[in-house]
This record gives structure tokens, sequence and C-alpha cells, in this order.
């Protein structure tokens, strides 16, 4: 039984104790009540009701092969222009290399996102993932977001589904979910202009999950979207979801404020504030009804605020990922990576059962719960 002082949230949290499904409006009041408290506990219902005390995590590589990209979205501090010293560009061999200097045993996945490159040709992609495989056959390799999909379609002249069938043939698992931003027009104009269009993010996700395909979604928060334009975010994806049912996770981004033009033209040194960070989670876990995850990825909003998410929604962690550029290159202040063991110990001390999963979310490890497990 949850008890609000904010009367408005007394008939959405009958709705949602009864398990129906909210309207725009009410997904609204979830943005505007002053009651926290209320809210915390109406996610936390959602997130046990699906996973109990579970909380996944992947054992995880990242890798951001190149940082070359044409596209100029005006929050990136990660893209560089060919020739310029900070830019990097692995060919394939370097790529394995890469992995295999890095390769711990128990890896599962490696996630790779890159920039949109002005010369490599198509050959280069699927490739890439054949000699991964060739080279890492237990490695899932969940590559290229919905944005680099349509990149990879506009340089092969081919359709994006011929794009999707060709690196699923070559061995892509998965897709993530980097790429989305927001969709509402008006922002997207202003961040990402050059960048595939929402429309098509979707449709990319849309056929990626008719091929059999699992994938994620991200929205970045906290510049000059309104809340309006979140949950509109949100609500495009929830139908989808209810069309494919192929998203595993919804992983809200947290604006990074620095070396990106968007900040500085907006005068903003300031990182999200955590209670941000918490309502925006436990909105999308309570209002995206047929997602599996929410996922609090601590790259962005840290560890520490990670482990109190635990409370508001979030029932995935991401993973160990060994080094990071998109977002530290943006000011993140975590660490690149994090060991499976400082995973573990994240979950238990925030009162939860860690579960190790693969890409698929087919669990592989559960860990105990623990309640004596010392601070770091
Ligand atoms: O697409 C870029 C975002 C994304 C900034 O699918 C920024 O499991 C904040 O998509 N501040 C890449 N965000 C990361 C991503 C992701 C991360 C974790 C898990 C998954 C998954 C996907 O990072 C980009 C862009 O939206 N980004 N710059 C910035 N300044």
């Amino acid at each position: 039984m949850i008890i609000t002082r904010d009367p408005a949230l007394t008939p959405v949290i009958a709705k949602v104790q009864a398990g129906e499904r909210l309207s725009f409006a009410e997904g609204m009041t979830l943005y505007h009540t002053p009651d926290l408290n209320a809210l915390m506990r109406l996610s936390n219902l959602v997130r046990e009701r699906l996973h109990g005390d579970k909380t996944y995590f992947v054992h995880s590589m990242r890798l951001e092969f190149t940082n070359i990209c044409y596209v100029g979205c005006t929050f990136c501090a990660f893209a560089a222009h060919k020739g310029e010293d900070r830019a990097w560009d692995y060919d394939e061999a370097a790529v394995v290399e890469h992995v295999r200097s890095r390769y711990e045993p128990g890896l599962t996945e490696l996630h790779m996102s890159s920039g949109h490159h002005p010369n490599r040709p198509w050959s280069f992609y699927p490739n890439m993932v054949r000699q991964l495989k060739a080279n890492f056959p237990d490695l899932q390799v969940k590559a290229f977001t919905a944005a680099e999909i349509e990149h990879l379609s506009k340089i092969s002249k081919k359709p994006t589904l011929d794009v999707l069938r060709e690196l699923m043939e070559a061995g892509l698992s998965a897709m993530p979910g980097g790429g989305a931003e927001i969709f509402a027009d008006r922002v997207r104009l202003q961040v990402a202009k050059n960048k595939v269009k929402a429309d098509k993010w979707l449709q990319i996700h849309r056929e990626a999950h008719g091929l059999g395909m699992r994938t994620n979604a991200t929205m970045l928060y906290g510049h000059i979207e309104t809340l309006e334009e979140r949950l509109d975010h949100m609500d495009r994806l929830r139908n989808l979801q209810s069309e494919t049912g192929g998203f595993h996770a919804f992983i809200p981004l947290a604006f990074q404020p620095m070396g990106n033009s968007l900040a500085q033209n907006l005068g903003k040194t300031d990182y999200t504030t955590g209670l941000d960070d918490l309502r925006n989670l436990a909105v999308s876990r309570i209002y995206l009804d047929n997602f599996p995850h929410i996922k609090g990825y601590w790259v962005m909003i840290g560890s520490e605020l990670t482990q109190v998410s635990l409370d508001w929604g979030v029932s995935d962690v991401d993973g160990t990922i060994v080094e990071e550029h998109i977002a530290h290159a943006a000011g993140a202040t975590s660490p690149l990576g994090l060991s499976k063991a400082r995973m573990i110990r994240m979950i238990q001390q925030a009162g939860r059962v860690p579960v190790l999963r693969d890409a698929y979310y087919n669990e592989l490890e559960v860990y105990p719960a623990r309640s004596d497990v010392a601070a770091d």
C-alpha cells in the first residue's frame, strides 16, 4: 500500500498497482509530483514485480574503434576530424589486437559504437565483426547504433534491412541503444540535426527486432529538452515495444557538460542533479511498462548514485566496460571501467542480488545477497 501526500498521484498509484497502462497526462504527473518518496516506492513496486531483488550486470568491454566523425552533434565531445592529434582509427587487425590485449577470461559482451567515418568502405564493418568472431568465438558483439546503421546504409547503398541482415550473418548479436538522443524535432534539430531522424531510428530498431535481434534504447536528457519531450520520447518507445517486444532495456543518459558546444553555448557547467537522475529513472520504470529493464548507467551518474537507483526502478547496471571514451571526453568523473568484483559488491551493498548475465539476459551466475559487505 503506497500512501501519498499528493492527491494528483493517488489515481496514478492505483492504476500502477492494478497493472494498467498510464496515459501521457499521468506520466507527466509522475514528473511533477512533489512526493518523491511515493514515486520511489511506486517505481520499486514495478521493479520488484518484474525482478524481485535481482540486479543484472554483464562482464563487458567497450570499444570505440574510431572517433572520426563528420556528423557534428552539438552535445558530443568525443568526435574528431581526420588528421587531428586526438583522432584514432583502428583497422580490423587493430580492433582484434585491442580486444586481445584487454581480454579477460569470462568476458561475454563487446559493446562497440563509434563515429560516422567518412571514408571506410562498407566491407570493413562485416569484416571486422567476422574477424572478431573468428578470434573470440564466445564473445557476443553488441555494436552499431541505429545512427551508424543508417550511415552504413548510405555508404553501401543498401537498405538498412540488408545492412542489418549482413551484419547479423557476420556475427552481430545485438544493437546498443545510442543515437536516440531526444526524438522531438525541436530538440533534435538543435542537438543532432545531421543524424538519423527519429522515425528512421525507430524503423531501424523495428527492422532489427523483425530479424530476431534484441536492442536497447537510450535517451540523452538534462540539456534543452522539456519534461514533455522526455515523456514523448518514452511514449514513442513504448509504442514500438508494444508492436515488436524487441527491446531489452531503456537507458537514460545524463548529459555530461564538458568539451561540447551545446554546453558552452548554454553556459552550462553543472551536471544533472541526483534527484533529476533518480526521478527520471523512476518515471521511465513506471511509464515503460513493457520494457524488461531500466538501466542505471554508472559511467554517467556515478557508481554511488547507481547503487541508490536500485530502489528507483533500476534492475540493470550495464557492465564492467574496461575503458569508455564518449562520456569521459565530455567530463564524466567515474572510473574508465569497474572490476567484476567491484560491481558485485556495489549491488550487494545496496541490498540486492547480483546476477551476471550475457547480452541476451541469460543468467550466467547468481551471487548471494549480503548485508555484511564493507564499504569500498
Ligand atoms: O549515442 C554523447 C551519448 C551515447 C554525450 O545500449 C552523451 O547498452 C551524455 O548509447 N553526455 C553512446 N551522453 C552511449 C550509449 C550507451 C551507453 C550505455 C549502454 C548502452 C546500451 C548504450 O552517448 C550516444 C549519445 O547519445 N552521448 N555525448 C554527452 N556529452
